[in-house]
């Protein structure tokens, strides 16, 4: 399916599409990028767009503006929000899923504030990488809350217990060097070569088989949430699977022929 399916006009995110790496720039900023419910279902949108367009292998999400990346959920839409309503939020399915479930890979791109839902959709995202003036937190306890958007569950996985606790209950802010040293993002690097990097990264992933590169994902992505045995055998599974594949005949004639593959996502 050739980019977009349909022409993809949106209020408050930009969506480019940059040699088959997509770039979704969430873009309110002067509300620091926080994130709507308007966004979020523009952001679901895409993705899914995205995630069927044979053009694009991988996805960049980042915030407008000089400060954020996004500072959460816009709070201004908690105030009358009831429990049902938000139960009906999770029974459609929420902007977190929707990450979860791209079968690409997508990158955090942390330009700035990166807070609650922020780091929520940071987390669901494959790879964080952190401009050096990146601040970060779970920070919904300061309004009275708590993570709702799976920060509970990703963040001991990706932090270790003791500092999702600590991050979870002081609310605090941490600078990207913390950031990075706990494993909260995967680098850091000056604000300057942000963009530079992580389209670095991911042209270094794009260039590979799509389809090994979507089973890659997908296995190494089932390490957090099977037992070790079920893992061994869905790697196991997923192995045949690409043994199958037209760009695996081809890697290897390239290999042999001492040649550049040329894929075909078969
Ligand atoms: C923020 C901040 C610490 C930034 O502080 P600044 O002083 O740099 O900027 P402002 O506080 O003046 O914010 C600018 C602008 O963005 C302002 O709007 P105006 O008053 O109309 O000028 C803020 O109201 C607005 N803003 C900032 N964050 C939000 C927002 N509007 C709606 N929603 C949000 N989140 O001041 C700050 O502390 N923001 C809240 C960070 C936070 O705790 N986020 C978690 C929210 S709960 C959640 O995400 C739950 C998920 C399940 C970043």
């Amino acid at each position: 399916m050739a980019f977009p399916a349909e022409p993809m006009n949106f209020e408050t995110i930009l969506v480019e599409n940059r040699d088959s790496i997509a770039l979704v720039t969430l873009n309110r900023p002067d509300k620091l990028n926080a994130m709507s419910m308007m966004l979020k279902a523009e952001v679901i949108r895409a993705l899914q767009e995205l995630d069927k367009d044979e053009n694009t292998r991988a996805i960049v999400i980042t915030g407008a503006g000089p400060k954020a990346f996004t500072a959460g959920a816009d709070i201004y839409e908690f105030h009358d929000r009831t429990p049902i309503e938000q139960w009906r939020m999770y029974e459609h399915g929420t902007l977190y899923d929707a990450v979860d479930r791209v079968s690409k890979p997508i990158l955090a791109m942390i330009n700035g504030y990166c807070f609650g839902g922020g780091l929520e959709l940071a987390m669901a995202c494959d790879l964080r990488i952190a401009s050096d003036r990146a601040t970060l937190g779970q920070t919904e306890i300061n309004i009275g809350i708590i993570p709702g958007g799976g920060g509970s569950q990703r963040l001991p996985r990706l932090v270790g217990l003791g500092n999702a606790l600590r991050l979870t209950l002081t609310g605090d802010r941490i600078d990207a060097a913390e950031a990075v040293r706990i494993g909260l993002v995967d680098e850091v690097v000056p604000h300057a070569r942000l963009e530079q990097r992580t389209f670095e990264i991911a042209t270094k992933i794009v260039r590979h088989s799509p389809l090994a590169v979507r089973l890659a994902k997908a296995a190494v992505r089932a390490s957090a949430r099977l037992p070790l045995d079920q893992g061994l055998r869905y790697e196991q599974g997923l192995f045949a699977l690409v043994m199958a594949s037209a760009d695996k005949e081809e890697g290897v004639k390239a290999f042999l022929e001492k040649r550049e593959p040329k894929w075909s996502d078969r």
